[in-house]
């Protein structure tokens, strides 16, 4: 196994990695696809191409989800429940095996930094143990039905699932998906985003090494149009985990809606992060500045809306600023504090938000201009950025700007924070930070999210059930909550007299 100093050492000489791998992964290996065209994978980082992967097609995914229905019906779902736990659990300790090859390949895919990578390659790994762990205790209820009958439920896997995961977190949300999925007897077609697309299959590769039986994973690489598209409108899958925009979320819903397709829609946010005056300072600026600029702001559930006491608001903005002005930049395997966002049009996405911005005379307060590695001159780079006092109707505060850019919403006290707070399309997540332990909680009953982190933004693993209300989306993922959604539930009566 290569360590990250030999792979970096290689990615310096050859401007690639040789264990990348190619092809579609098809019934427990790279399969040839069904025409020879390719794309580019690009480092956001020198804002260059560093490897090509393959662009699937319609008939590449029906290969793969045949060879997932195949899977299913012969072997996956009769597999008894403590042998998928030792698989899985097989899994999780060889990611961790191959922590460094992932780890750089997230970074070289995605531009985030190693450090945030190996947080997420051990996540990941982490996922899978939990979900080993749930194998064997899938049980049902039996119900008092009197001396005559007897009644019970049990729940069985939906069957093949799709999986359709963005470029932000590519190896964790394939590990929320696939563990689950897995773990409930379910088996798996995923489609990478055409960004990020090794990580999933080197994903593929290691469950198989861990015993998983050919067909139970495929991951079948290329555009959404071309491969997405025929994935979720596929008439053998049963349910879609997608994880994305809402616009392409609502196409996914009208797919699914043909077949009557279960589906999970897990589709971004604009999270308040509340900040009363009663705060600890130190333990609120640290939450900030983390729940924004980590990977670069490109998280669904990033902290992107800070609403704070108007009492506190100068200093603790003046406060922010000077932090993040200090934070360094560079490519993610510098390990800087803040990596480039993730390809040009992204960054030109999130430079026209503060372009119009600066139109409208908007205050920035810090950052606010596209830029790059300070080392080298290359890459696709958006200082953090800081908009002071944006008003509730401002764009800046209703939409996903997915880059380094705080939008601060000033309140006159907790009623009006909880009012700014909600006054949003979306409802992933939100923060409190407060002393006052009896406000946070009737906060955070009143807040409209899925998930509320007090005085510690990000709070929380695997085992905490995730996802959105409103625009964020619906369905919930991780904790035993987001093994459901892979599970039918039959109930069964009998009369025994
Ligand atoms: O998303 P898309 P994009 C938000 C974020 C970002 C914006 C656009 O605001 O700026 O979305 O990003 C696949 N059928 N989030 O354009 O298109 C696609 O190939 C089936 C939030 O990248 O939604 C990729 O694998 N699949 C977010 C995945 O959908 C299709 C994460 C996401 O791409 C498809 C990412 C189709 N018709 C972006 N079209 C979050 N919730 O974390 C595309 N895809």
């Amino acid at each position: 196994m290569s360590s990250a100093i030999d792979l970096l050492k290689e990615y310096a000489e050859t401007g690639t990695l040789e264990a990348l791998p190619f092809g579609h992964f098809i019934d427990g290996a790279f399969a040839q696809p069904s025409h020879n065209r390719t794309l580019e994978s690009f480092d956001p980082g020198r804002s260059m191409a560093f490897a090509r992967f393959t662009a699937g097609t319609a008939e590449d995914v029906d290969q793969a989800v045949m060879s997932s229905r195949a899977a299913f019906e012969t072997v996956w779902r009769d597999t008894a429940p403590v042998e998928r736990a030792r698989i899985l659990q097989k899994a999780s300790a060889l990611i961790l095996d191959n922590l460094d090859l992932l780890a750089v390949t997230e970074t070289l895919d995605s531009g985030k930094p190693l450090q945030e990578a190996l947080g997420d390659v051990r996540g990941a790994a982490r996922t899978f143990e939990y979900y080993a762990g749930a194998c064997d205790k899938l049980q049902g209820d039996s119900f008092p039905l009197g001396p005559d009958h007897i009644g019970y439920t049990i729940h069985e896997p939906v069957g093949v699932t799709a999986h359709i995961i963005p470029w932000n977190f590519p190896i964790s949300t394939a590990a929320r998906g696939f563990a689950p999925a897995l773990a409930a007897g379910c088996t798996v077609v995923a489609k990478p985003a055409e960004q990020t697309p090794f990580t999933a299959l080197l994903l593929a590769r290691i469950l198989s090494d861990a015993g998983l039986p050919d067909g139970v994973c495929n991951v079948v690489t290329g555009t959404g149009r071309e491969t997405g598209a025929p994935l979720t409108a596929h008439t053998d899958v049963d349910h879609i985990t997608f994880t994305g925009s809402v616009q392409t979320g609502r196409t996914v819903m009208k797919t699914a809606a043909e077949e009557i397709t279960r589906v999970v829609l897990e589709l971004g946010g604009k999270s308040p992060v509340v900040v009363l005056a009663d705060c600890d300072r130190e333990q609120a600026l640290t939450g900030v500045l983390g729940a924004i600029y980590e990977n670069a702001g490109q998280i669904c559930s990033a902290g992107s809306r800070l609403v704070i006491e108007k009492s506190i608001h100068e200093q603790f903005v003046g406060d922010l600023a000077a932090r993040v002005n200090a934070l360094t930049l560079g490519h993610g395997l510098e390990k800087p504090d803040v990596g480039p966002v993730n390809s040009a049009g992204h960054l030109a996405k999130v430079a026209g938000f503060i372009d119009r911005a600066r139109e409208r005379g908007a205050n920035i307060v810090a950052g606010g201009s596209v830029t790059h590695d300070p080392a080298t001159g290359k890459g696709w780079f958006f200082e953090p950025t800081i908009v002071d006092a944006v008003a509730a109707d401002d764009e800046l505060a209703q939409d996903e700007i997915f880059g380094p850019v705080l939008t601060v919403q000033v309140a006159d006290d907790a009623d009006h924070a909880l009012e700014l707070a909600n006054d949003c399309q979306y409802g992933l997540v939100a923060g409190i930070y407060t002393s006052n332990f009896a406000r946070a909680h009737q906060l955070a009953r009143r807040i409209d999210a899925g998930q509320i982190y007090i005085n510690e933004y990000f709070a929380g693993g695997v085992e905490v059930p995730f996802g959105g209300n409103k625009k964020s989306g619906f369905g919930r993922e991780k904790g035993l909550e987001g093994l459901k959604s892979y599970c039918k539930t039959k109930s069964i009566a009998a009369r025994i007299t």
